[in-house]
């Protein structure tokens, strides 16, 4: 099914194109980059590379889809390419690269040096002009080189924006070390007019395409799997992999000061964050088949919005939906963007690693209701998930925001059957939970060639059986849909606990952060409100503070302060993923978080007096700018 559909989008007939302005005649066609090929030649120690820098007709809808005029790198000779050609060399290679400016402006160059601290060299090549760039790789990492205005840190995402190549430094290979089987991907913007502001139209690109037209990569249960993920835009990115843990094993911060950070190095996360400019290597192993996806979390950047023909002006087609379409087909329909599909197959090695408890105890039963209220936001409606206690059904129009939090028992199967009551198609995920690719939730793609699960019809339900193999912080969402349903309350806290083990109502408490509602730049709601209760803690006592963050679109800076200022806590999970044993984490809790990640943090307070959490919005561009109003839970600390 999923094939079929698949291919009857990519051969539609060719999308109506008449709101751009059509390329011009010196522009060449620029094909997507999958970074599987190193460009230049190595002879001797030495890369040899010429660059041209030119205008180019990119499509990143696919070959049916609309042609942008951007400007893009190419190999003398050879097609251009977004991302521009990668230079790829083992640490202690000489790497010599001319650049030719065919553009009919000046651009500055950015990148082609060694990349160890110190200052970004900023080159300027006039129209016409040509420059040589000589060095010796020394120092490892994911890095990439661009070219743009004269002040641009990092790439832009006007005309400059695709104007990049990856610049992969390998280091040594240690003595046994198998050849590393990984895959290099390039995160590209563009906007209308080159904004870093996140709101409008936009196209975010992997590899020089959006999806459904990324690549699928295919894996088999047992890969050792190896990223190396780029963010050459101007926008934060929170690159979020369905069903699995990977590793964080290097990163590196591509601004003016070359800052290398070790922060987070070896820790496990199901969701990423990629400031601007920034690149991450991570490492992960299927033990499950299936589809699983690998994708941005922030709704904007994989929004079905995100197509040439979607553009606000676009002709709407029957093709194109003029983007005013319904989903029927979530995964093909509704998203764009940073999104790639990765589809798993079963090793033939190892038949099966399911974990054996799943059959053999009897499933714990929930029923959950996606129920909607309208007049809820001002005139729009709220939505919430509701979870049946007792023999009767919620009412019809009962919602809670954030929904029902699900607690379950690591090893202990559950069988959910979620009803949806909304008159519109929905899917749920189930986040950070490694459950079977079926049950994933994300309509139209979870599962595999043979069974694709659907999305849940309105008035239907659907049935999701997992039994969670860890305990933790997590979260179950609609995944993505139309966008609103997200801001306006369907999310809901999951919450796992060792077997034998209770919630504890009186050490535990959970803070839900996302969006205040259908609105962009309504106050941040705590568990559902911009006004929260104050919180009551007793000193001495040990907290566990579960936070759970699952705004729509942008990164929320979070305080905890007391009577003396920022609070110190101790750091115990990220993503649900205990940190490993070792000396307590302890860090002042004052956070940047985007959408998709959990965190959970002991917090003992030692002085009575008035604490509380704040939040508030911060820039999407990595520049530490907090915008709109903060909102705050006040927080009592009392003797006992
Ligand atoms: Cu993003």
């Amino acid at each position: 099914m999923f094939i079929a559909l698949f291919a009857a989008l990519t051969s539609a007939t060719a999308a109506d194109c008449r709101h751009l302005p059509a390329p011009p005649a010196t522009a060449t066609a620029a094909v997507p980059n999958d970074n599987r090929t190193r460009a230049g030649v190595i002879r001797d120690g030495v890369l040899t590379l010429r660059l041209v820098a030119r205008d180019a007709a990119w499509r990143p809808d696919g070959p049916a889809g609309c042609a942008l005029t951007v400007r893009a790198f190419a190999e003398e000779g050879r097609s251009t390419s977004i991302p521009g050609p990668m230079i790829r060399v083992a640490v202690g290679t000489e790497v010599h690269v001319s650049v030719r400016n065919a553009l009919a402006t000046t651009v500055w160059m950015r990148g082609l040096q060694d990349r160890r601290p110190g200052v970004l060299d900023s080159v300027e090549i006039a129209a016409g002009a040509s420059r040589d760039f000589r060095f010796t790789a020394t120092q490892a990492g994911a890095w990439y080189y661009w070219a743009g205005a004269a002040d641009a840190h990092y790439p832009t995402s006007g005309a400059n924006g695709q104007l990049v190549g990856a610049l992969v430094v390998d280091r040594p290979k240690t003595a046994g070390e198998k050849p590393a089987s990984d895959r290099v991907m390039v995160l590209t913007r563009w906007t209308p007019n080159g904004t870093v502001e996140n709101r409008g139209f936009q196209l975010n690109a992997l590899n020089g395409r959006s999806w459904p037209n990324t690549e699928r990569l295919q894996y088999t249960v047992g890969d050792s799997v190896f990223w190396h993920v780029i963010n050459a835009s101007n926008s934060t990115h929170e690159m979020h992999l369905h069903g699995f843990y990977h590793r964080l094993v290097a990163r590196g911060y591509d601004v003016d000061s070359l800052r290398a950070s070790t922060n987070g190095i070896g820790g496990m996360r199901v969701t990423g964050v990629l400031r601007p400019g920034e690149w991450n290597s991570v490492a992960w192993s299927p033990d499950r088949a299936g589809n699983w996806l690998y994708h941005c979390h922030l709704l904007t950047h994989m929004s079905g919005e995100q197509h040439l023909d979607r553009m606000p002006g676009a002709v709407a087609t029957k093709e194109s939906h003029g983007g005013a379409h319904r989903a029927s087909n979530h995964a093909m329909d509704d998203m764009g963007g940073l999104v790639i599909g990765l589809d798993v197959r079963p090793s033939r090695v190892a038949a099966t690693t399911r974990r054996a408890d799943t059959a053999s105890r009897p499933a714990r039963t929930i029923d959950i209701f996606a129920n909607t209220r309208a007049r809820w936001f001002g005139e729009a409606s709220g939505y919430g998930f509701v979870v049946q206690e007792g023999s009767v059904p919620p009412a019809l129009d009962s919602i809670r925001i954030p929904g029902t939090p699900l607690i379950l028992t690591r090893g202990e199967p559950v069988r959910i059957t979620v009803h949806n009551r909304l008159a519109t198609p929905i899917s749920v995920h189930w986040h950070g939970i490694e459950l079977e690719s079926y049950f994933d939730g994300v309509g139209g793609f979870s599962g595999s060639s043979n069974r694709i699960a659907p999305m849940i019809a309105a008035g239907d339900s659907f049935v999701v059986r997992f039994t969670p193999p860890r305990a933790g912080t997590f979260m179950y969402h609609v995944h993505g849909e139309s966008g609103k349903e997200l801001s306006s309350g369907l999310y809901a806290p999951l919450i796992v606990v060792e077997p034998g083990a209770t919630f504890d109502t009186r050490t535990e408490r959970v803070v839900v952060f996302a969006d205040g509602g259908p609105r962009d730049g309504d106050p941040i709601f705590m568990n559902g409100t911009a006004t929260p209760d104050t919180m009551v803690l007793v000193t001495g006592t040990t907290y566990r503070i579960r936070t759970i963050y699952i705004g729509a679109d942008d990164i929320y800076f979070t305080t905890l302060r007391g009577p003396g200022g920022p609070v110190t806590v101790q750091l115990l999970a990220l993503d649900g993923y205990d940190l490993p044993a070792g000396p307590p984490v302890m860090t002042p809790m004052r956070l940047p978080t985007g959408p998709g990640h959990t965190r959970d943090m002991l917090f003992t307070p030692s002085e009575p007096g008035a604490y509380a959490i704040d939040v508030v919005r911060r820039l999407n561009t990595g520049g530490g700018i907090t915008t709109g109003p903060t909102t705050t839970m006040p927080i009592r600390v009392r003797a006992p």
